[in-house]
């Protein structure tokens, strides 16, 4: 058999194989990587990750196809790898839209993680739609209730789109189908146990993803889903399923660039007296001045005044 390469997109990678999805015939083969790609300077935990764009190269009847080359990457969500805290790991690639799965309860999504994820997407030029999951369980309480308007106001104040779905009863899915980049590649990301993959399993009837309850001691998910794994949606696009996330580090930003990716505090910094301000306590901010007038919401400053205060930790692996 002659060599032939074909360009594909990584579908699943489990550590050593990668399922590629040929481009061209929609076939999928399991795919290991070239021995000679050493990506120079590459100081991620994994060479590929879903979403690269391959070329795979085919060397004969019983070898596996060969991961060649990736091209190079329009984005990345990268977070610190658990272990080696030089590296990171990159959890998807090529990435279209976002939505962050949150929960009010079982499990609770702080706003400082929300926050954390927007500004790696915004970093990445990725936008973002909030989903919030689990609504049939908030009908009866009122504190759910008003933590859930409260957010929804929050964050649309701040120019995000927000959905409300719960994957038990089917409210919102399609409006989720809706907001789906179509042509492109979606990415359902969240803490463990917020519903990322019943939610994928509503989406795609016949796919069975493993789900898994939510611990009633702790309220937390149990990191049902291991890999990051991509689907092809029936319309076009497709759509990721990631392990639950504890939270992002912030790689590749300079401290003093991190009001540019909460895009309401960004969007004031023509009118601040100085051009450089930073919004923390310089003379006739008007940052400070739309958060006093209510026009920002409080929470987001807060936490991009913690996000700068705390800045060094976030990036010890840069
Ligand atoms: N009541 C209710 N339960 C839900 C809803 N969506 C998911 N669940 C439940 O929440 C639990 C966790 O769901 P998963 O889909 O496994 O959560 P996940 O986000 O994929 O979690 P990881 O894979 O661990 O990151 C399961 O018991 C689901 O049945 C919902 O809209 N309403
Ligand atoms: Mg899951
Ligand atoms: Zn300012």
């Amino acid at each position: 058999m002659e060599i032939r390469q074909t360009r594909g997109i990584v579908l699943r990678s489990t550590g050593s194989w990668y399922e590629v999805c040929d481009a061209d015939s929609g076939k999928v083969y399991s795919c290991r990587a070239g021995g000679r790609l050493r990506l120079q300077g590459d100081r991620s935990t994994n060479p590929f990750a879903v979403g690269d764009d391959v070329v795979i190269e085919f060397r004969g009847e019983d070898e596996p196809p060969l991961i060649v080359e990736r091209k190079k990457r329009r984005n990345a969500i990268v977070r610190r790898s658990v272990n080696l805290s030089k590296q990171s790991h990159i959890v998807a690639a090529n990435l279209d839209r976002a939505f962050l799965i949150f929960t009010i309860a079982s499990p609770e999504t702080s706003t400082g993680f929300i926050d954390r994820f927007l500004v790696t997407a915004e970093a990445y030029g990725v936008p973002t739609t909030l989903v919030f999951n689990k609504c049939d369980l908030y009908g009866g309480q009122p504190d759910a209730t008003a933590r859930l308007e409260y957010l929804e106001a929050v964050y649309q104040l701040a120019g995000y789109s927000t959905l409300r779905t719960s994957a038990e009863t089917g409210e919102g899915l399609n409006e989720l189908k809706a907001a789906l980049a179509s042509a492109g590649i979606n990415l359902l990301s969240g803490h463990s146990g917020v519903g990322k993959s019943t939610l994928i399993n509503r989406l795609l009837p016949g796919l069975e993803l493993k789900t898994g309850d939510v611990s009633s001691a702790h309220q937390k998910g149990k990191h049902t889903t291991t890999f990051a794994e991509m689907f092809a949606l029936p319309e076009g696009g497709y759509l990721v399923d990631t392990p639950g996330i504890k939270g992002f580090g912030l790689v590749e930003l300079e401290r003093d660039q991190l009001h540019h990716y909460f895009p309401e505090l960004f969007a004031k910094l023509p009118a601040c007296k100085f051009h450089n301000c930073l919004h923390r306590s310089e003379p006739q901010c008007a940052v400070r001045a739309a958060v006093e007038e209510g026009e920002i919401a409080e929470e987001r400053y807060v936490n991009y005044l913690d996000l700068y205060e705390n800045f060094e930790a976030d990036t010890a692996y840069r």
